[in-house]
């Protein structure tokens, strides 16, 4: 694999189409030697040798006799580079076909076209960044909530890898203070504490349940918590999401049975990411299109991490809308109790006391009353303690990282009793292996090309 480091890449760093200025990006062993064929000021070429390190220089793309643009190139020299070889940014003219003129220069001159992802895996591969870091750029990329870019952004800084790196550090310690004694069994020398490495492997345990509790908050928390606006025809759902979103986006009419399409737009509340979802109204209905509709809502209401069911206050309670929230159960719920600027004829205490333990949030889109109470009960239902969790720890495990962890929760587990059943040395040296194997696989000391190629095919081409 590590022959791959040979080549040299390149590619568009930033996004195609028109812009100000374009970055492409050279890295690999050739990087300066194509840069010194490519590029010239004042009519004069530079050797390989005569560009410095973190140096800017302003001049041009030439193409033999031809000039191609005018740029200001950014030279870092491996291995204090981002891939930790000789890398050089162009920026250049953000045109399509300019752009394609250059990539075409520099494949001339041998670089070739770089992977998704390329110019980290070289970082990783180099031993820029691990592998936790790694997943940190794809994170930081894709973050769409100031809470996933600052968490991707100590995750970057090495937060998590430092933490995993210590615990890793500490078992090898421990291994070799067992591997010690298997071989010098026969001299008596007994250097083993089993107390003390037993309570080590105590805090060991804990620090992977504390970074594991939270497993369940980490895909919404990237992907988004899906809220599902349901509830009966009219009750103002429609009203609700677009007062939410701040625009009009779904079309709000007297008419019952407006919506018949799920619509679902991102909004970012205290920096959390929510997707909202508005959905027809939940009825019996002969209209074939309507049907579908609802179809949709009840797929829409069991995906939900959060449903927000919405009940026009100045209508009569029903014993489908009993029913309907009897059906709920087990799923997170907030009941929104809309018009409330109407003549009521249901109070939020009714509901409470018919259903106890429901969070009920009375309010009114014409108003605007409850709104703000809405959006903190919304924050509150998917956040509340972790959101104070990870305010302060800044960690939101990946899916990889959840299952790799859980893993070596489990080998630790195993080794912890081992030394308490006073299992033999060679046992206790292979249990330790093994949970140091898993620690490695989570920062990426130890992985396999597979997994690498799933890690950094997430990435775009020319990160
Ligand atoms: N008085 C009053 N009217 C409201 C309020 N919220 C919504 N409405 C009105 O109620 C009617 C229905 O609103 P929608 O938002 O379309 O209701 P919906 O639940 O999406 O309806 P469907 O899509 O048909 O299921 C519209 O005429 C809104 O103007 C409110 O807080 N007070
Ligand atoms: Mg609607």
């Amino acid at each position: 694999m590590l022959g791959e480091l040979h080549d040299t890449i390149t590619a568009l760093s930033t996004p195609a189409g028109e812009s100000g200025i374009a970055v492409i990006r050279i890295t690999g062993v050739e990087a300066l030697d194509i840069l010194s064929s490519i590029f010239s000021c004042n009519d004069r070429r530079r050797s390989r040798e005569e560009w410095q390190h973190q140096r800017l220089y302003h001049g041009f793309v030439v193409d033999g006799s031809e000039t191609i643009d005018e740029v200001m190139c950014a030279v870092m020299r491996g291995p204090d580079s981002y891939t930790g070889q000789d890398t050089v940014e162009i920026s250049c003219h953000g045109n399509t076909l300019l752009i394609t003129r250059i990539l075409n220069l520099i494949f001339s001159r041998g670089a070739r076209c770089a992977e998704g992802g390329e110019f980290t895996k070289r970082a990783f591969l180099n031993g820029k960044i691990d592998l936790i870091q790694a997943e940190a750029v794809a994170d930081l990329i894709h973050a769409r909530s100031e809470l996933q870019r600052k968490v991707a952004h100590e995750q970057l800084a090495g937060v998590l890898s430092r933490k995993i790196n210590r615990l890793a550090d500490e078992l090898l310690e421990m291994l070799g203070t067992i591997e010690a004694n298997i071989d010098f069994i026969e001299e008596g020398i007994d250097t083993l504490d089993v107390q003390a490495s037993i309570i080590i492997l105590d805090r060991h345990l804990r620090t992977l349940e504390e970074l594991l509790k939270d497993s369940s908050f980490s895909k919404p928390f990237r992907e988004g918590y899906r809220v599902a606006i349901v509830g009966p025809v009219n009750a103002g759902k429609s009203s609700i999401f677009n007062r939410l979103l701040g625009e009009n986006r779904s079309i709000v009419t007297e008419v019952p049975g407006t919506t018949r399409d799920v619509l679902r737009e991102p909004i970012v509340l205290e920096g959390l990411l929510f997707v909202l979802q508005d959905t027809a109204g939940l009825r019996g209905t002969k209209d074939r299109i309507e049907s579908i509709g609802v179809d949709l809502a009840e797929s829409a209401l069991s995906g939900a991490d959060l449903v927000l069911f919405v009940v026009d206050a100045s209508a009569p309670w029903t014993s489908e809308l009993s029913t309907r929230l009897e059906s709920l159960h087990g799923q997170q719920t907030v009941v929104a109790l809309n018009k409330m600027d109407l003549p009521i004829r249901i109070t939020p205490d009714q509901v409470e006391s018919r259903f106890p333990g429901l969070s009920v949030v009375a309010v009114s889109v014409r108003t605007g009353e409850g709104l703000e109470e809405l959006k903190k009960t919304l924050i509150e239902f998917v956040g509340g303690e972790r959101l104070n969790w990870i305010a302060r720890e800044r960690i939101v495990l990946n899916s990889r990282l959840i299952s790799i962890l859980a893993k070596t929760r489990e080998r630790i587990g195993a080794l912890r009793r081992s030394f308490e059943q006073g299992a033999p040395l060679e046992i206790l040296a292979l249990d330790a292996r093994e949970a140091l194997q898993h620690y490695e696989l989570a920062t990426g000391k130890r992985y396999t090309a597979d997994l690498l190629d799933n890690i950094f095919s997430r990435f775009c081409i020319g990160k």
